[in-house]
């Protein structure tokens, strides 16, 4: 990894915000791109933490200030991830399903969706079933995204498919799924349309569902 993005990695995982913001401005001065600082320097960082909680090496505490740092560096990236200009007329409810506080992976995703000239009402963390539902009558979305972290969430979203479906709105819009526990296989199994394993193959997707 080279030695900016690597120092963007260590900022994360020390769960230290200014070094992240300063890390992720060096590495943008020095000529990186904001999609390798994410992909070679955030992202990776996560996954690190996460091995770390795994190994008893890091507590929720740690976690928690390596998501924050993360969050300042996302943010930064932000506005040169989102594009600005004429949008492809689509809208997507994008949310993490109930019961799960995990919101970095949903948000990249939406970041990425609106990037590709989407437009994504993003509901957060947590978010039920009559939510979603509400969401979908609110904002007439040819996409439903929902986001799961956890084994013990990822069933949250049938119940959130189903809740639409008895709501009369499943057959004017299209539901993809991701997250780390997820697969194409459990995907079809709920009855979703899609599942995407990251946020870039999310927009793929997104985009072969709306025929773009
Ligand atoms: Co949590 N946590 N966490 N956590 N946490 C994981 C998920 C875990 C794998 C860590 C571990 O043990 N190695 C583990 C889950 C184990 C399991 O279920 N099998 C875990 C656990 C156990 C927990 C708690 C239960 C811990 C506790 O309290 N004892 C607790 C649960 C709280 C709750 O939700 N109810 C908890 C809490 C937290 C924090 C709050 C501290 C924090 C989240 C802060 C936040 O999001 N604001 C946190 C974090 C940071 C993590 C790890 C370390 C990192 C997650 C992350 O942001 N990754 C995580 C370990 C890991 O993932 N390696 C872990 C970076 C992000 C870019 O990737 O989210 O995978 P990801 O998103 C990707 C893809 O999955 C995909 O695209 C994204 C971008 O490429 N994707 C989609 C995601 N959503 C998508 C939707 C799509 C398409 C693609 O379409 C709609």
């Amino acid at each position: 990894m080279p030695k900016n993005l690597d120092d963007v990695f260590e900022a994360v995982v020390a769960g230290d915000r200014n070094r992240v913001e300063a890390t992720v401005e060096g590495a943008l001065q020095d000529g990186s791109s904001p999609e390798s600082i994410l992909k070679e320097g955030l992202v990776p960082a996560m996954d690190e933490v996460g091995r770390r909680f795994e190994s008893c090496e890091f507590y929720v505490p740690e976690m928690m200030a390596a998501a924050r740092a993360m969050k300042a560096g996302l943010t930064q990236l932000r506005p040169r991830l989102v594009r600005s200009g004429p949008t492809a007329g689509s809208r997507v409810v994008l949310g993490t399903v109930q019961g799960d506080m995990h919101d970095i992976g949903k948000s990249l995703v939406g970041m990425m969706l609106e990037g590709a000239g989407l437009e994504v009402y993003d509901l957060g963390t947590d978010v039920s079933p009559a939510r979603f539902v509400q969401a979908v009558r609110d904002h007439q979305p040819a996409i439903v995204g929902l986001s799961a972290l956890l084994t013990t969430t990822m069933g949250q979203m049938q119940p959130t498919i189903a809740a639409i479906e008895q709501a009369g709105l499943r057959r004017q819009l299209k539901v993809i799924v991701g997250g780390a526990p997820l697969s194409e296989a459990y995907a079809s199994v709920i009855g979703a349309d899609g599942y995407a394993p990251d946020a870039s193959r999310a927009v793929t997707l997104t985009r072969r569902l709306l025929g773009l």
